[in-house]
């Protein structure tokens, strides 16, 4: 009988597991096992799925999305393609490298609505808890059905716990916020930069999410962005608008006192400070505990639950590569699910874990931290038929990556790269980064990006709606600042 699969989640990670049964299914196997996949927000696309709303949803579940409305991606597209769906192949032309959340949203979109895999979703339904029995050797998964309302339970072969990391804020206390006169608040609940236009801003922390709302609200006209960080700055060529000053130690009004003594006065704090690994639907037997990092202990090959393998964890690491790695994850962890691939015994499986964290204790830097991550993905994909992506050669589009943010943080999502898939290179953005402040679906895919390869830059080519673009400014204008719409 085939098995019957719980997938946690319809985030990338949980429709990686699904377009993973769904390649094999139209690969010719017929036998394909009974699939739920639950999942507590109304529609998928998990983190990308943008929501105004912060704290409860509409059911009363913490809201999951820590995205925010201005968001573009972080990383090359390049770095991010699906291995049998690329952007090119999506849009059906080229596309700039960066591009914005909503843009890069429809691509991943894509490809799960081109399969037929939303039957397999249960909506508005949240995991409440999931049991082990040793005697059925099955897992019962409980459930909250918002549509029906009310609490079912149902038994599973293998549980695939895909429901993120970046969600549950990590909220440190520093003495003075219950007094601060102005605005805090964590990541998590940061929704849109104008709201932040004219203000003197203070945000703690100093990885990705300080660095993007940092520059984000400078770029909707922030008048002061001070970072302050717990074990070094970023150390960019920022503006002049940007510090970096040592940890806050306390506030006083809206005076923020920091380490090294030294002062500043801010209108809005913004807790840059990471997210837990939170899991409140699984006792602790089978609760992945670990901090953001590139190897979480306990997890062979990443995935499977060292005390219990029929419980496997997706894209619970810290992450260069996303959605190519999910997708490495879920066809291996599809394998084992099948029989195809056998796991180890226990001692071989930890001396495995072991041994890749010891490699990952040694890195020291970025560059190395990137080759580990694609050998990482390397050792997942080779055994499986997920087609070839060449991993490596993005690791090195990542390092190019590095450089270029290293050279222009504020102009780091000008640059273009060469698709791995394709061999094609990204044309340019119409304007510079800085200055699109509408970055729809709509205003982004109207610009003629072919011809404006050939223009050249500076010249802007639009084909459509020219009411929506950007202002051609290369000024930063006056706080406040809003989007260039008419
Ligand atoms: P998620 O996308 O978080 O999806 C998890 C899903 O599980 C959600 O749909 C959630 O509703 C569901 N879920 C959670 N709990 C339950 C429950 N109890 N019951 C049922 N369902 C549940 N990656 C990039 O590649 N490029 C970027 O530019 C980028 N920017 C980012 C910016 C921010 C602010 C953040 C927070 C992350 C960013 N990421 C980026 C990383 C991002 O996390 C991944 O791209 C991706 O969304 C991870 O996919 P996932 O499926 O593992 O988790
Ligand atoms: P990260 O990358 O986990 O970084 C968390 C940052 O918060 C990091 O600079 C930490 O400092 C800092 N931190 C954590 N705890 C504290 C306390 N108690 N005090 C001060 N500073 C603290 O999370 P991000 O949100 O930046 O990025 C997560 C994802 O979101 C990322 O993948 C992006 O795609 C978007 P440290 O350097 O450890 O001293």
């Amino acid at each position: 009988m085939s098995p019957k699969i719980a997938i946690l989640g319809a985030g990338p990670s949980g429709l990686a597991q699904l377009r993973a049964f769904e390649a094999a299914r139209k690969a010719g196997l017929d036998d394909i096992p009974d699939i739920v996949c639950f999942e507590k927000q109304a529609d998928w696309g998990g983190m990308w799925n943008y929501t105004w709303r912060t704290g409860l949803d509409a059911h009363g579940e913490p809201v999951h999305a820590s995205m925010y409305r201005y968001l573009w991606s972080n990383g090359p597209k390049e770095c991010l393609e699906f291995a049998d769906y690329s952007f090119e192949e999506h849009f059906g032309r080229t596309i700039p490298s960066y591009p914005p959340r909503e843009v890069l949203l429809d691509y991943i979109m894509g490809r799960v609505e081109k399969s037929d895999v939303r039957k397999y979703v249960r909506f508005n339904t949240a995991v409440r808890w999931v049991e082990y029995s040793e005697q059925t050797a099955k897992f019962t998964v409980t459930v909250m059905d918002h549509d029906k309302g009310r609490l079912e339970s149902e038994e599973f072969d293998y549980v695939v716990v895909a429901t993120g990391h970046f969600s549950t804020p990590n909220v440190p206390e520093f003495e003075g916020l219950d007094r601060f006169p102005g605005r805090v608040l964590h990541a998590h609940d940061f929704r849109d930069a104008a709201e932040f236009a004219g203000k003197r801003l203070l945000l703690v922390g100093s990885s990705y999410s300080a660095e993007d709302i940092g520059t984000q609200c400078y770029k909707y006209g922030a008048e002061e962005v001070t970072f302050s960080y717990r074990s070094a700055p970023m150390g960019h060529d920022w503006p002049d608008v940007f510090s970096e000053v040592p940890l806050l130690t306390h506030v006083d009004g809206n005076t923020a006192h920091f380490k090294d003594g030294s002062t500043r006065e801010v209108d809005a704090i913004v807790l840059c400070t990471g997210y837990q690994h939170h899991f409140p639907f699984l006792p602790d037997d089978l609760r992945l505990r670990t901090d953001n990092r590139l190897y979480p202990r306990n997890i062979y090959k990443g995935i499977f639950f060292q005390d219990n393998p029929r419980l496997m964890y997706l894209g619970m690491q810290d992450q260069y590569f996303t959605f190519n790695m999910f997708d490495a994850q879920a066809w291996y962890a599809r394998d084992v699910m099948l029989g195809r691939i056998a796991l180890p015994d226990f001692d071989t499986r930890n001396a495995d874990i072991e041994s890749w964290r010891t490699r990952e204790e040694a890195l020291s830097n970025p560059i190395e931290d990137i080759d580990f991550q694609a050998a990482y993905i390397r050792d997942l994909v080779d055994p499986t038929d997920y087609p070839e992506f060449h991993v490596e050669r993005q690791g090195e589009v990542f390092k190019q990556w590095k450089k270029d943010k290293k050279n222009d943080i504020m102009g780091y999502r000008n640059r273009s790269y060469t698709s791995t898939l394709t061999g094609t290179t990204a044309p340019p953005l119409p304007a510079p980064w800085l200055e699109i402040l509408d970055d729809s679906r709509e205003s982004f895919l109207c610009n003629d990006f072919e011809k404006q390869s050939k223009a050249g830059p500076g010249e802007k080519v639009v084909t459509a709606r020219p009411d929506r673009l950007s202002t051609p400014s290369m000024q930063r204008p006056a706080a406040p600042r809003v989007a260039a719409k008419v």
